[in-house]
């Protein structure tokens, strides 16, 4: 057991970069630090949960955290990481933007103990009321255009192009770290390693006003494949449950690559430097059995979506491999079974009770009745999982919630059969 939060992240590898005295500091001390997350987009992803449990690693040793939701810097946009300008958000969209990551990044902080409580602000309320004069004579006095011109942020857009709105981004992140430093005694600053050139900005301003401050920054998450970390064919594997499934989250950690099941257990999970070093064992002895990539998937969905979610999400997975149906609804079942063959038969076809051969035979399963009904024999066809018995009627009132009839072969071959209002 680590008994500082330095040390803690580094065995988690997390410790990517920092400013000198962070070992020292948060060795000896309790400190407020903060981590900013601009509102671009009305959902942050799994990437994002590498700050943001941090914030709540540094809580759980008895730091205290602030998480800022970036209404104001939202409305320039920061240049970091990115190849071209950003289209600007309206203020509606960084409104709602900002409401709905709020409650995410509210989620796993403790805004109730009396010691160390988090603080959730939105830095719109400070940068706001700010004034052009007074801010270009207080603030932008302290930068230099050419240490500004040297940080990757900038450089790496100069032969492209940076409009000046994106350029002064730098400034207002900084002025959030000397606001926070000044009003909460905020000494550092946390952020992914693409935010190094924004943060050691801040910790420059604020020794220009006479203050110490540092910088710590997290690694970007990378896959052993050489592929994105959080992205899938689908798109971005998102924290909201409304834009990615429970079902869909646990897919991505249960398909995490074996190369990388370890760190990511390290990293994201609140298990122990005991447990993870059990399962990597486990995972070592034993990769087949996949028990570092279940643990891992059942902490992760249990974690931002619950337990009722994750039991169903496990379930879900589990009618993959032959598994009860009950207490699935469609929705379930039509995004379980999104990718195997589909067909669809009219309502009507099903009113007196087909015949289970009838309906297997109009299947891909099989090419004909006979071959139907030999496999029906041999005991080898399931209907919603359960086994099909021959001479067996199919109704509508068997469909899942009317909707859905699936079909399967063997061990694992299916076919989803939609119930329409005609063919
Ligand atoms: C704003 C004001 C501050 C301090 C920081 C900021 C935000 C910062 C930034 N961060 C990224 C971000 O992504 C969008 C969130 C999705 C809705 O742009 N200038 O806001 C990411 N950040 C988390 C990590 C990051 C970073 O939120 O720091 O490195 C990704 O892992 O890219 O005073």
């Amino acid at each position: 057991m680590t008994h500082n939060i330095f040390d803690e992240l580094q065995w988690r590898g997390l410790v990517y970069d920092h400013t000198d005295e962070v070992p020292a500091l948060l060795r000896e001390q309790k400190i407020t630090l903060y981590n900013g997350f601009d509102p671009t987009a009305d959902s942050l992803h799994v990437g994002h949960l590498v700050p943001m449990l941090a914030l709540a690693r540094f809580q759980r040793f008895g730091h205290t955290p602030i998480a800022v939701a970036g209404g104001g810097t939202g409305m320039i946009g920061d240049p970091s990481g990115r190849s071209d300008e950003r289209n600007l958000l309206s203020q509606a969209q960084i409104d709602y933007n900002v409401e709905r990551i709020k409650g995410q990044l509210g989620q796993f902080l403790d805004f109730g103990t009396a010691a160390n409580p988090a603080q959730l602000v939105n830095n719109a309320d400070w940068l706001g009321p700010l004034r052009m004069m007074d801010f270009l004579r207080d603030v932008g006095k302290q930068f230099s255009i050419n240490v500004m011109l040297t940080k990757d942020s900038v450089k790496s857009r100069l032969e492209g192009g940076i409009s000046y709105t994106e350029f002064s981004y730098m400034l207002l992140q900084s002025y959030d770290f000397l606001h926070l430093y000044r009003a909460q005694n905020c000494v550092l600053q946390t952020g992914g390693s693409d935010q190094w050139g924004n943060i050691t900005a801040g910790s420059d301003l604020i020794r220009r006003e006479g203050g110490k401050a540092h910088g710590l920054v997290y690694p970007l998450i990378t896959k052993a494949d050489g592929t994105k970390f959080g992205k899938t064919a689908a798109g971005a594997v998102w924290l909201a449950a409304d834009r990615t499934s429970p079902y869909k989250f646990y897919q991505f950690w249960v398909n995490t690559d074996d190369r990388d099941v370890v760190s990511y257990l390290k990293i994201f999970t609140w298990l122990t430097r005991e447990e993870i070093e059990e399962l990597a064992d486990q995972h070592g002895r034993a990769p087949h059995e996949r028990a570092a990539h279940m643990r891992l998937a059942r902490e992760m969905t249990r974690l931002l979506h619950g337990e009722t979610a994750l039991a169903k999400a496990e379930q879900a997975t589990q009618v993959l491999f032959g598994g009860s149906l009950e207490g699935l609804g469609a929705a379930e079942i039509g995004e379980i079974f999104a990718e195997v063959p589909s067909s669809t038969i009219g309502r009507e076809a099903l009113a007196d009770g087909l015949n289970a051969v009838d309906l297997f035979a109009q299947s891909d399963l099989f090419q004909s009745k006979g071959e139907a009904r030999r496999a029906i024999q041999g005991g080898g066809v399931y209907l919603n999982n359960e086994r099909v018995v021959e001479g067996q009627m199919v109704t509508a009132a068997q469909a899942i919630e009317g909707q859905f009839l699936l079909l399967r072969q063997g061990r694992k071959k299916y076919h989803l059969v939609r119930v329409g209002e005609g063919e």
